[in-house]
């Protein structure tokens, strides 16, 4: 395996938290790179639910070392609930790591997440109201509470009463909202949370750099999807880190030269959570049909998912962006029973044929799918091996590939681990 990434290669929620949990039992490490707990997954074992948002679920499997990395901004309330969780189940937290480099999430930021939200009206982008854009956001300004400053209370206590200071003005007099701050009670409430999280903080670039060098597994594990990425997303609508492969350089500290594989992961069909234009987007029986076979609502709001068909322009841009050696086309039994299936090839817009994403979301809202129609196919969820698909999964699978540019290697056809089909 060597060193290996997962990314989510339309709008996150493509399933990568089963490709994860496969790979992740070959790992020595399992590394999370931007995000925060906007993320979520589950997983099921020996009849045990497991919720996940921060930790990367790899804990599950004893020995194997778990890191959040310096890009991904951690709630430490968050971060310690899962770990409580995860200690009342009998699961040993000894092999987390979380980078001191890592900034933290403050109760400001979820806050003015909030407040923004609501601010922007009918153009809400619609978060997850986790702090992330805010925390990213004072990272970049400079002025972000990083985990190394748990080590040093006169430099986090000056740094939590100026931004308490700032935010304060920013939420009263901006937003003309009450919700304001006590820099006193998050001192003495974040130390506490700081004391508590302190054993876990290393500086991890070392260790998945060491990890690395000495011929170990490692898996990055991707979070949301490439289109809600901060640079090539659809920009506003995006999360404000970078899920593509690239930001894992960044967000671990490794040198690209460092990487062996980069696996998109994809669904049969597309699925958006939160506003913004969507070309393929279904507003019919087939787009209902999709949701409710495929069981697309939000794992933690329980929001319904907008449904559409395969967008091999998206596929494309997530090969091209993330320079993807591999595809896991995911949840195609979802499609079963349909007569036909459709795959958008191109965008037309206007009297112009688009081949390339869009960079404007003012474009992007003009394209129309250019459709290509595929056969049918039957239950295929009792399928194991490539060779026993129908033709026309065959067929679909090839067409994918050759609009995307990356070889499908793995096909899941089911929630099950058995339902997941290799391919060299
Ligand atoms: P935010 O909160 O600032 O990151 O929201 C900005 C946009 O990014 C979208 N977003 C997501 N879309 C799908 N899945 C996400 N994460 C979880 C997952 C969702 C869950 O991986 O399954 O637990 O149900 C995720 N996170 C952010 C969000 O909808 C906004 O459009
Ligand atoms: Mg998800």
């Amino acid at each position: 395996m060597p060193a290996k990434v997962v990314i989510g290669a339309q709008w996150g929620d493509e399933g990568k938290a089963k490709i994860i949990d496969i790979l992740s039992q070959q790992a020595d490490m399992v590394v999370r790179s931007q995000g925060g707990n906007n993320a979520g997954h589950t997983v099921a074992v020996n009849g045990e639910v497991y919720k996940f948002h921060l930790v990367p679920s790899g804990i599950l499997y004893p020995g194997t070392v778990c890191i959040v990395g310096n890009g991904v901004v951690v709630d430490p309330q968050g971060i310690l609930e899962e770990i409580d969780m995860l200690t009342s189940k009998g699961v040993s937290v000894s092999n987390l790591k979380i980078d001191l480099r890592a900034h933290v999430v403050m109760p400001y930021h979820k806050a003015l997440d909030g407040i923004k939200e609501k601010h922007r009206g009918q153009d809400d982008i619609g978060t997850t109201k986790k702090g992330i854009g805010p925390c990213y956001m004072d990272k970049a300004e400079r002025s972000g509470i990083r985990m190394c400053d748990f080590f040093y209370p006169e430099v986090f206590e000056k740094k939590v009463r100026e931004n308490v200071r700032i935010k304060n003005a920013i939420i009263s007099k901006v937003y003309e909202s009450d919700e304001v701050f006590d820099a006193d009670e998050i001192i003495r409430e974040y130390k506490m949370y700081g004391e508590r999280l302190k054993p876990f903080l290393a500086d991890t670039t070392v260790l998945i750099y060491e990890a690395i060098k000495a011929g170990k597994n490692v898996l990055f594990e991707g979070a949301q999807g490439t289109l809600l990425d901060i640079d090539l997303g659809t920009y506003p609508y995006v999360t404000s880190s970078h899920p593509i492969t690239g930001g894992v350089c960044v967000g671990a500290g490794i040198g690209p030269t460092m990487i062996d594989e980069c696996i998109g992961v994809m669904k049969g069909y597309v699925t958006r959570v939160g506003k913004g234009p969507f070309p393929t987007e279904l507003f019919d029986e087939t787009g209902n049909r999709i949701r409710e076979v495929g069981g697309e609502y939000g794992t933690t709001t329980g929001r319904p998912r907008r449904c559409g068909w395969f967008d091999a322009v998206i596929g494309r841009f997530a090969v091209r962006t993330s320079g993807l050696t591999a595809i896991a086309l995911n949840k195609i039994d979802v499609l079963s029973n349909l007569p036909t299936i459709k795959i958008c090839t191109a965008y037309k817009k206007g009297d112009e044929i688009l081949t390339e994403f869009p960079a404007s979301l003012e474009d992007l809202k003009q394209c129309e799918p250019i459709y290509e129609e595929l056969e049918g196919w039957g239950d295929i969820s009792h399928i194991r091996k490539y060779e026993d698909f129908p033709e026309s999964v065959k067929k679909y699978i090839a067409r994918v590939e050759e609009l995307c540019g990356a070889k499908v290697t793995m096909i899941g056809v089911g929630p099950e681990r058995e339902q997941n089909i290799y391919r060299d």
